[in-house]
């Protein structure tokens, strides 16, 4: 997108899709653009991300600078991208098992970004057959659109594609569940898959750069995505703002601050009592609690 500035020069708005070396390289119109940071960017307290929209214009010498890093939708650390709009969370139906536990501190970190949650349940082909409904059971009250797939059977894929188109996206989950073969089949991408290159991967490539792959009118991080290890960073209290399945029920609580736990006269305890909120679900976030209550009581001592 061309744009006039004041002083006459072009400046284009883009994307950064990789960063390497000083360079950052800017997706505009359908070309890529090399770029340096403008110098003052370190002075002002700002690193230009994967992900962010940003105004670049021509340089002296026939280069590009990146001028301009255009307000961010969100920003993640580990990895370190910015604007995800959605995040996939994936786990399989069999092999791996699906960790519940680790999917809902998956869902977490995706609320607390404000990114958009989307469940996928990757291998449907080796799903026993109760398994679909079970999990329809436990994220109904959620609201989050839930997919049961193969990433080797494209077939499977056509919905979850049509609400992918346009997105920035981030595939998150275990090892082994098929987030690089979902990334291929999706995008038409050739990431790495199977457990010994993973592996492999992990040993070898700890500065693997971030890159943002863009194909078929979907984008795509080419990242690990955020593990276990960077999970769940937040006060207890904070935790039940991100249970979109609790919220009509909270209105009910006696106390203002009801944490859902121990409080008498609790709406979402009620919700969880009538079945409009999946107990296996409500018991999860019991025990996320008081990891975090644990967590915190160490950090003070
Ligand atoms: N049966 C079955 N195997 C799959 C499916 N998707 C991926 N796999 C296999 O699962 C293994 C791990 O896949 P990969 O994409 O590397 O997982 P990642 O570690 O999450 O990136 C590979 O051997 C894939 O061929 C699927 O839908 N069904
Ligand atoms: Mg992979
Ligand atoms: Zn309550």
């Amino acid at each position: 997108m061309k744009q006039e500035n004041s002083n006459k020069e072009t400046e284009y708005t883009g994307t950064i899709v990789k960063g390497i070396g000083g360079f950052y390289y800017v997706e505009a119109s359908g070309d890529v653009y090399e770029c340096k940071a403008k110098g003052l960017f370190r002075k002002e307290g700002i690193t230009p991300m994967v992900g962010d929209r940003v105004c670049i214009r021509p340089g002296e010498h026939q280069d590009f600078v990146l001028s301009r890093v255009l307000p961010r939708r969100n920003a993640f650390v580990r990895p370190p991208v910015a604007n995800v709009d959605v995040v996939l969370a994936v786990s399989a139906a069999a092999d791996p098992k699906p960790n519940f536990l680790l999917l809902d501190k998956l869902i977490l970190m995706a609320e607390k970004k404000d990114a958009q949650v989307i469940l996928v349940f990757n291998k449907a082909d080796l799903a026993r057959e109760d398994f679909a409904c079970q999990v329809r059971q436990r994220y109904r009250a959620t609201g989050y659109p839930l997919f049961f797939v193969s990433a080797l059977k494209r077939d499977t894929l056509q919905g979850l594609k049509e609400m992918l188109k346009g997105k920035k996206i981030m595939l998150t989950g275990p090892s082994g569940v098929g987030k690089s073969s979902l990334a291929n089949a999706l995008g038409g991408f050739s990431m790495e898959t199977g457990a010994i290159s993973e592996k492999t991967l992990r040993g070898k490539h700890t500065t693997r750069h971030v890159e943002l792959l863009g194909a078929e009118g979907l984008f795509i991080f080419d990242t690990p995505g955020f593990t276990s290890f960077s999970l769940l960073d937040m006060e207890p209290a904070e935790l039940k703002e991100y249970y979109p399945d609790f919220t009509p029920w909270a209105r009910d609580c006696r106390f203002g601050g009801c944490a859902h736990i121990l409080e008498p006269d609790c709406g979402v305890k009620e919700g969880v009592r009538q079945g409009a909120i999946s107990s296996l679900r409500y018991e999860a976030y019991v025990k996320l609690y008081q990891e975090l209550q644990e967590r915190k009581k160490q950090k003070r001592y």
